[in-house]
């Protein structure tokens, strides 16, 4: 069994709307991962994705009914906190998850299209090195960079990881591949949706930390 079709994100509605229980139900999931990448490093990321969650959660268990979805909870934050907003509560925790969901996203895709070192098939470098560029290296100042080196260093072998995706049974590569590639469906288009909503109303923010 495939750990990623274990835990598949949901076909969105039409109109793109994320729900927010749904998807916190299903990116809890995502920090037990870190776990078997068997590095201490990958503990810091955990904590960080494990902290964006429960932000975004506790938010949600205070009024279900009036966070429905993930745009509900911006909006109404924006009202409230109209001075900080969005650098707050939820908008500003979802801001960041976001950038790490977006990173697992282009990792993935990069190991289903067969991006590789030819020098190096079995190391996954160019793979984390590619999702590193495009979704956090800008937001990251020096200290940050050298942390991401770090967890370069720590980053599994390609067959380890696709094991660690297979829950740790030997699958064939290609049908492993093909479980990534069926899991990105979804998941992809929730994290277009996600982004888009930060787009449409504005709060995205270039900071570095
Ligand atoms: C945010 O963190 C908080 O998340 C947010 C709030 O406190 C806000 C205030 O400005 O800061 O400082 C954090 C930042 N988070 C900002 C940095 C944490 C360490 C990041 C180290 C970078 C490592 C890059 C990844 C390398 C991985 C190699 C992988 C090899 C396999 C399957 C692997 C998946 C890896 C997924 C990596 C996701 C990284 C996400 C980092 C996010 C980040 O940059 S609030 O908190 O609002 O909730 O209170």
């Amino acid at each position: 069994m495939s750990l990623l079709l274990d835990n598949q994100f949901k076909e969105l509605p039409p109109d793109k709307s994320v729900d927010t229980k749904l998807f916190l139900d299903t990116v809890s999931h995502i920090p037990a991962f870190f776990d078997c990448l068997g590095s201490t490093v990958f503990s810091v990321i955990k904590s960080d994705i494990n902290g964006n969650i429960t932000k975004i959660r506790g938010v949600y268990m205070k009024d279900p009914a009036k966070y429905v979805t993930l745009q509900d909870i911006l909006v109404a934050e924006r009202e409230a906190h109209a001075a900080e907003w969005p650098k707050v509560g939820a908008t500003l925790a979802l801001m960041w998850l976001k950038r790490g969901l977006r990173f697992i996203q282009i990792l993935l895709q990069s190991l289903a299209d067969g991006d590789r070192d030819e020098n190096n098939p079995n190391l996954i470098q160019v793979n984390v090195t590619k999702a590193y560029q495009e979704a956090l290296k800008k937001y990251h100042g020096w200290f940050v960079q050298r942390i991401f080196q770090a967890a370069l260093h720590a980053a599994p072998y390609r067959s380890n990881f696709l094991k660690a995706l297979s829950k740790g049974e030997e699958v064939k590569e290609e049908d492993c591949l093909a479980n990534v590639r069926q899991f990105l469906v979804n998941y992809t288009a929730t994290i277009d949706a996600i982004y888009d909503m930060y787009t449409d109303l504005n709060a995205e923010l270039d900071y570095t930390v």
